[in-house]
């Protein structure tokens, strides 16, 4: 047996199987690549779903969690420490909120967010505590805790886990009159309304121009909370800080995940005004680790990085050199090519029984590791730091693997 076989049968019998993971074992990881344990060298495009932007193990990004690693990693909130003040006046400054509360993971973001928003309604807009409501959107993908699957459309999220989650209004994405007609008939029950200003995991769907603010304007118009969900199209990835400054939308909440940390460890965070974040009381939300003093130095580092090496504006460059150059072949395979800066997806059509899953399998053989996302959609997203010469290389291997599998 190679390496690469005892190591999934190792994860196939004493893992739970909640993945099918391409059959690749990777042990290193530099930039924009990744190594697995055979030696061989791949282009990361899936960059952990877009939380390795600043590319694998950021020297700027490991040395902030190295040092303050050896001197001290965890206080809980029982006690103040002398990062958070710190983290917290950089993060507002950062994206121009009064405040921001600290979590781990993108699904806690989401639901720190619910929770600010449902606790708004409540007491700011004076809705019954039973009836408040969030507007959703179908094809949503927000973290697969309980409360976020119940908004799920997709039955592998939400199906045979009991009974799920009250106060979710599903409307259609890319919809503005079907948020009109929602916020028209139950606005007054209407606390927030969460969306991905891109959708991710329904396969890099990006809404038609002019949506955004269109929501924006309609939730102002009835006092509901405009709550953009950017753990994926945040930090640089679209081109902008956040994908909602595409639009010059300032969404009244935010909620940052993946790349906050550069993918070194779990970092999210929520942003919003005092008028809706200091509705929550001492001792009425929290989390062990969320703000700990590793989260603080290593998110401050991987913020200083997208600044120091001008991410947003690599990730818009390149961006468009990736849609132009894949729009260039002609291979019937390619259906379309779709994206906003490094966020794309092309979109593959099912030939001779051979289906996207096909191409990222040729892909892999060829050095380029991708991920279908339902079923024929592959999605694109290098890490941020890859140069014009390693994308154009990465390309030619991405449109041999599509013209050949
Ligand atoms: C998996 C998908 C992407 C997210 C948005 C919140 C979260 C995510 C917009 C929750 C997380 C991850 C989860 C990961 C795969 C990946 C994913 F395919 F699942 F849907 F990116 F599209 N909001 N997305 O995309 O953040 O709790 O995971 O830190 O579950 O396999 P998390």
């Amino acid at each position: 047996m190679t390496k690469t076989e005892q190591l999934i049968a190792m994860e196939e019998r004493y893992g739970a199987h909640n993945y099918h993971p391409l059959p690749v074992v990777l042990c290193k990881g530099e930039g924009a690549f990744v190594w697995d344990v055979e030696g061989k060298r791949y282009f990361d495009f899936l960059s952990a779903y877009s939380a390795v932007n600043q590319g694998h193990c950021h020297p700027k990004i490991v040395k902030a969690l190295f040092d303050q690693a050896q001197t001290l990693t965890l206080t809980s909130r029982a006690f103040y420490n002398d990062v958070l003040g710190g983290f917290e006046k950089y993060m507002t400054e950062f994206f121009g909120y009064d405040r921001m509360l600290p979590m781990n993971t993108g699904a806690e973001g989401v639901e720190t967010a619910l929770k600010l928003a449902r606790r708004w309604g409540v007491v700011k807009k004076n809705i019954p505590n039973d009836d408040v409501l969030i507007v959703c959107c179908e094809g949503n993908f927000h973290g697969r805790t309980l409360a976020i699957v119940s908004m799920s459309c997709d039955p592998d999220s939400y199906a045979n886990y009991g009974p799920l989650t009250p106060g979710f209004v599903r409307i259609p994405y890319n919809d503005a009159a079907a948020l009109e007609k929602v916020l028209s008939e139950h606005g007054s029950r209407i606390a927030g309304f969460l969306l991905e200003p891109i959708q991710g995991e329904a396969g890099v769907f990006v809404p038609d121009k002019g949506y955004l603010k269109a929501c924006y304007d309609l939730c102002k118009k009835h006092n509901v909370l405009f709550i953009a969900d950017e753990v994926q199209t945040g930090i640089a990835r679209t081109g902008k800080v956040l994908a909602c400054d595409h639009e010059d939308v300032r969404p009244d909440v935010v909620i940052l995940g993946k790349a906050l940390s550069g993918g070194v460890i779990p970092v999210s965070a929520v942003l919003c005004d005092d008028d809706i974040m200091l509705n929550i009381k001492p001792g009425e939300h929290g989390s062990t680790f969320g703000g700990f003093p590793l989260a603080g130095q290593v998110a401050m580092a991987a913020l200083e990085v997208v600044k120091e090496e001008n991410l947003c504006e690599k990730a818009e460059y390149l961006g468009n050199i990736f849609r132009e150059e894949m729009s260039k072949c002609k291979s019937e395979r390619i259906e379309l090519v779709r994206g906003v800066g490094l966020l794309n997806a092309v979109v593959i059509r099912p030939k001779a029984g051979k289906e996207a899953w096909d191409v990222c399998m040729r892909m892999r053989d060829l050095g380029i590791l991708a991920k279908p996302t339902h079923g024929d959609i592959i999605r694109f997203a290098p890490p941020l730091v890859i140069t014009e010469e390693q994308l154009r290389e990465a390309i030619k291997l991405i449109i041999e693997a599509i013209e050949t599998v």
